[in-house]
């Protein structure tokens, strides 16, 4: 198949590229390198030492004499998304391009604009070229659990049977998003399912949680095709953070009271998860949504985790409650299904101890490239 991997010089969307790549797909990369720009920006760094992409690419067609095609520039414009689609003539997209940290998101005003302006019009300019010239082609969009919020009811996938007034509909699941961020992963799905319902594309939408872990079997074959590990305290996220914390004598920064539960999956999972998404493609006019998680943890069992794992290496690991800097529910019922993957033959990788080793021996082989001043988080949630 050819699939066009967006975002695909990002940490989900590298493994992922390498991965259908190795399986015999013919795979495009189209990036727009602005997340390196935006890690200059705030001068931040990931924990691993990425090489340019023409680097990377090089280097996978030296070692497995496979050719990734490269797409230099922005899903906004365009003009540019209409030429590369052309050249490339996808089956199917697999859409990581966007702006993807909730604590960006919330900076400022111009910071919450940025993030809805490339997201949102990034995936309608992408919807508007698909019904054009691409009716057939598959969106496989990454979509985020977040967009459920913490309701008190159990999380179903994508849609919901309410009975009301003597009456049955199944609708779409109703959306409480913690962040501007995850406000914008909202508007694509409303976006898209009208793109579906109304021009009969066919969408499928992957709720993710949050992915943990960095090597896959491709990106761990070549120090050259090392793939990004966020730690600073925008763009890292809950278990990878803890897990380079541990590794530099740093007190693990559970916000709050800690009980925030959220589904996490591992990176291998998530390569798999889309390998499953494209190879059952959704129907014309369907609009499918799956969960794409493997496992629900508090943010606070994840630290304690982590800290015994640490402590069994011989490290000394504190975990510390911090003054949470965002808004959100600290205790809460968290119950949310993901078995539309599992059907289809998932088969995951749980988060396991040999795991969380791995993980740990990574962050220390990189901890001196850590620049501590970046671990505590700097953007509030409050006015
Ligand atoms: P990332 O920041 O590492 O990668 C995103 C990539 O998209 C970057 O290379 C960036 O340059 C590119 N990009 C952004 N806007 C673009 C645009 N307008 N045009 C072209 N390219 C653009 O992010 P990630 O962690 O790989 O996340 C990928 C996707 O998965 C995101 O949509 C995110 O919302 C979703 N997701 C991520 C996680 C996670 O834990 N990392 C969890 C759930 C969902
Ligand atoms: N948290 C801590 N300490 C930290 C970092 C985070 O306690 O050092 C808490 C946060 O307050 C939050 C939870 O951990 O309650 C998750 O935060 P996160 O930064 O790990 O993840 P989040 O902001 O939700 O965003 C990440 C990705 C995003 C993706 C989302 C999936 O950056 O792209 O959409 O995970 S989900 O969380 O399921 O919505």
């Amino acid at each position: 198949m050819k699939v066009l991997v967006i975002g695909g010089d990002g940490y989900c969307g590298w493994a992922t590229a390498l991965y259908l790549s190795n399986r015999g797909h013919e795979v495009g990369i189209l990036d727009s390198l602005v997340r390196r720009h935006w890690d200059n920006e705030l001068c931040i760094d990931t924990l691993t030492p990425i090489a340019p992409i023409k680097q990377r690419l090089q280097r996978w067609k030296d070692i497995t004499g496979k050719t990734i095609d490269l797409f230099i520039g922005d899903i906004t414009n365009y003009e540019f998304l209409s030429k590369a689609m052309d050249q490339f003539q996808p089956d199917a997209i697999v859409h990581f391009g966007e702006q993807r940290s909730a604590p960006f998101s919330m900076i400022d005003r111009e910071h919450a604009v940025l993030t809805q302006v490339n997201n949102v019009v990034g995936t309608l300019n992408l919807l508007y070229i698909m019904k054009e010239r691409f009716p057939d082609c598959h969106l496989v969009k990454l979509g985020t659990m977040g967009e459920y919020g913490t309701p008190n009811i159990d999380i179903e996938e994508g849609y919901i049977t309410i009975e009301h007034n003597g009456r049955k509909d199944t609708l779409p699941y109703p959306k409480q998003p913690g962040s501007m961020y995850h406000l914008s992963k909202v508007h694509d799905s409303h976006n898209i399912h009208f793109a579906c319902r109304i021009w009969g594309l066919r969408a499928t939408d992957l709720n993710q949680g949050i992915v943990y872990g960095v090597l896959t079997e491709e990106t761990g074959m070549d120090e050259m095709l090392i793939n990004r590990l966020d730690y600073d305290g925008v763009f890292g996220t809950a278990l990878n953070r803890f897990c380079i914390q541990a590794a530099i004598g740093h007190p693990l920064t559970v916000y709050g009271k800690g009980g925030q539960t959220r589904g996490f999956l591992d990176i291998r999972d998530t390569v798999r998860c889309v390998e499953l998404a494209i190879e059952t493609p959704a129907q014309p006019g369907e609009f499918r949504v799956f969960n794409q998680f493997t496992e629900l943890f508090g943010v606070g069992e994840i630290a304690s985790m982590i800290q015994k794992a640490g402590s069994s290496m011989g490290l000394k690991v504190d975990v510390q409650n911090f003054d949470n800097p965002r808004i959100e529910k600290e205790e809460h019922y968290f119950n949310a299904k993901n078995t539309n993957l599992l059907d289809l033959g998932l088969q995951p990788h749980y988060l396991s101890d040999s795991l969380l080793d791995s993980l740990l021996n990574f962050a220390i082989k990189y901890k001196d490239r850590v620049d501590h001043d970046e671990i505590l988080p700097k953007v509030t949630w409050k006015r």
